[in-house]
């Protein structure tokens, strides 16, 4: 055997050795990111944007896994998110939790798994990562809804000149965004001793469902003077159906999310607030999160409210307002 035959063969063993240690060592290096949200629906998709532009943007290898339910229910999400957890390679999960009970056994199950959370949107427990009674999540970042509830009712008030009668139009109890939605939306026109909440309504976040409740609450409630669309569909819902009862004129609605239809309907008359948030940085940071925690940053902030952009008739379009549209095309 020649000795150049020797070399090549020695050389050709060691590569041959060293090569799965090689791929384990890349395989290490890549930050692994599940991406779990509510539903499908605008505000998702914007936020998914977000966190897609983010990997992109990304220095550091970065695999992305997206999974998004079908409907907004913990018992759809649930499975899903079990069987990322079984899939045994996430590092980090960015996650909109449908529930803010149901979803605390499974996500402590995932992060009991080795997986580190960090919470878009919804929140699970009472939010307060640092006090409360759930803080294994490494942040909460989305918007601040008790205040989001509170804006509503107060560009409401001011409509309709502090007296009436106004309704809520809600998803789901038990949804951490649109819980408190409601109930700053209640702190906010209790404030106005001549307005009353006659009732709030729950469609499951369906649109439909949406519109055949505003529509018999209008039926009742003849005197209606306002209503508060806590998010896309519920908002979308109570637009259509004061607009097919022909009372644009009379019943001011105020929609929470900026989808485009919510932007139509606020240059049709029929809406007069639409509340934006801002779902792209809350995926971008989510995945910056991940990245800069797996760099070994420790003292990341464990709750980060992302704002609002309120829009109205007169800002609409104003470039600086009208960026924070849900533009899903
Ligand atoms: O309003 C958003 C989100 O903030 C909420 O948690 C659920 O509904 C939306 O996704 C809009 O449909």
């Amino acid at each position: 055997m020649s000795k150049r035959f020797l070399l090549l063969t020695l050389v050709g063993l060691l590569v041959l050795s060293i090569a799965p240690m090689l791929a384990v060592a890349q395989d290490d290096d890549t930050i692994t990111i599940g991406f779990l949200p509510g539903v499908v629906d605008p505000f998702y998709q914007v936020m998914e944007i977000g966190v897609r532009q983010a990997v992109e943007d990304s220095a550091l290898p970065v695999e992305l896994v997206v999974q998004i339910p079908e409907n907004f229910n913990p018992s759809v999400q649930t499975p899903i998110l079990d069987a990322l957890v079984a899939r045994g390679d996430l590092d980090y999960l960015i996650i909109a939790a449908t529930d803010k009970e149901q979803l605390i056994a499974p996500l402590q199950a995932a992060h009991d798994a080795g997986i580190e959370i960090i919470s878009v949107d919804t929140f699970i427990g009472d939010g307060d990562y640092v006090n409360g009674p759930v803080t294994f999540p490494l942040s909460y970042i989305g918007s601040d809804n008790v205040e989001g509830g509170r804006i509503a009712a107060e560009a409401l008030a001011e409509n309709v000149g502090g007296t009436g009668k106004v309704y809520i139009q809600n998803v789901t109890p038990g949804i951490s965004t649109t819980d408190q939605r409601a109930q700053g939306f209640r702190e906010g026109i209790a404030e106005f001793p001549d307005m009353e909440v006659v009732s709030e309504d729950f469609n499951n976040d369906d649109e439909n469902t949406s519109v055949q409740q505003t529509s018999a609450t209008l039926e009742r409630e003849s005197d209606l003077v306002g209503i508060f669309g806590t998010n896309v569909f519920s908002a979308n819902g109570a637009g259509i159906a004061v607009q097919n009862a022909g009372l644009s004129d009379a019943v001011d609605v105020i929609a929470f999310d900026a989808t485009t239809f919510a932007v139509e309907q606020l240059r049709a008359g029929v809406v007069s607030l639409v509340i934006a948030q801002k779902p792209f940085d809350m995926g971008y940071l989510a995945v910056q999160f991940a990245i800069a925690h797996n760099q070994g940053v420790s003292s990341l902030p464990k709750r980060v409210p992302t704002g609002y952009a309120v829009i109205d008739i007169e800002n609409v379009d104003d470039p600086e307002v009208a960026r924070f549209i849900y533009q899903v095309e």
